[in-house]
């Protein structure tokens, strides 16, 4: 990734969406692949990333049926509204006078896509398979986890608490606060609100129903249960790594 960049360059280079640091990597692709003139809904600056493994690799933990529909109908369209929200806002520049009272709704719509397609990207990322248990002993996160959370376990436990009691829709994510320099398990409703600005997540637990309910129906703690079979700690590190740089 970018970690050859020093800490003013990575600042320079991070933005922040809706309460969630968006590393460098990310921003760049997005500059770097600007809205042509075609119709906002399948380009722009944001791109359905492939999933990193095949829809069945995650199986028994998550089957290919959910992966592909969570994948290429969900994250998708989050993806296309954050493209069209990009354009409606270009749109409202452009024209003006009472247009630009839409800014509100749809700053909303560019929140709600954008934080999906950031999440959903990170959610992938979040998983692998042969994951799970627990990080590396020297690693920073197995280090961090412990330091801010009090042993792994502890951490295992508060993600799930957190994943469970989400309100609605939303997310489990552990993310690195600069400030205080800590680790912190927050929860997002939606994809957007609850966030925390500058904290940036290290790893992604999505508990909308369409993440689980073909597969595990109603019982969303056997989903998350599943999850923690499958934790990418490699993710985890290297951004937690592109994190410690923030502060
Ligand atoms: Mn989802």
């Amino acid at each position: 990734m970018t970690s050859g960049l020093s800490r003013r360059e990575l600042l320079g280079s991070a933005a922040v969406v809706g309460g969630w640091v968006l590393l460098g990597e990310q921003v760049t692709q997005a500059q770097e692949t600007r809205p042509q003139t075609t119709p906002a809904a399948e380009s722009g600056p944001y791109q359905l990333p492939p999933l990193p493994y095949g829809y069945a690799d995650l199986e028994p933990f998550v089957n290919a049926q959910t992966m592909k529909l969570h994948h290429d109908i969900h994250h998708a369209g989050y993806v296309r509204g954050a493209n069209e929200a990009v354009a409606e806002l270009e749109a409202i520049r452009q024209q003006g006078g009472e247009q630009i009272k839409r800014v509100r709704a749809v700053t909303d719509k560019l929140a709600f896509n954008l934080c999906g397609h950031i999440l959903h990207d990170l959610f992938w990322k979040s998983m692998t398979r042969n994951g799970g248990g627990d990080p590396p002993a020297d690693s920073q996160a197995a280090r961090l986890i412990k330091r801010d959370f009090g042993s792994i376990e502890a951490f295992r436990a508060h993600l799930a608490a957190a994943a469970v009691q989400v309100h609605g829709s939303g997310w489990g994510i552990l993310a690195y606060e600069p400030l205080a320099r800590r680790l912190l398990v927050l929860q997002a409703e939606k994809h957007e609100n609850m966030g925390v600005w500058g904290a940036v997540p290290l790893l992604a637990l999505d508990v909308w129903e369409h993440a689980y309910y073909l597969q595990y129906q109603n019982k969303r703690s056997d989903f998350i249960k599943a999850f923690m079979e499958v934790i990418n700690w490699n993710t985890v590190e290297e951004r937690l790594e592109l994190a410690l740089k923030l502060a």
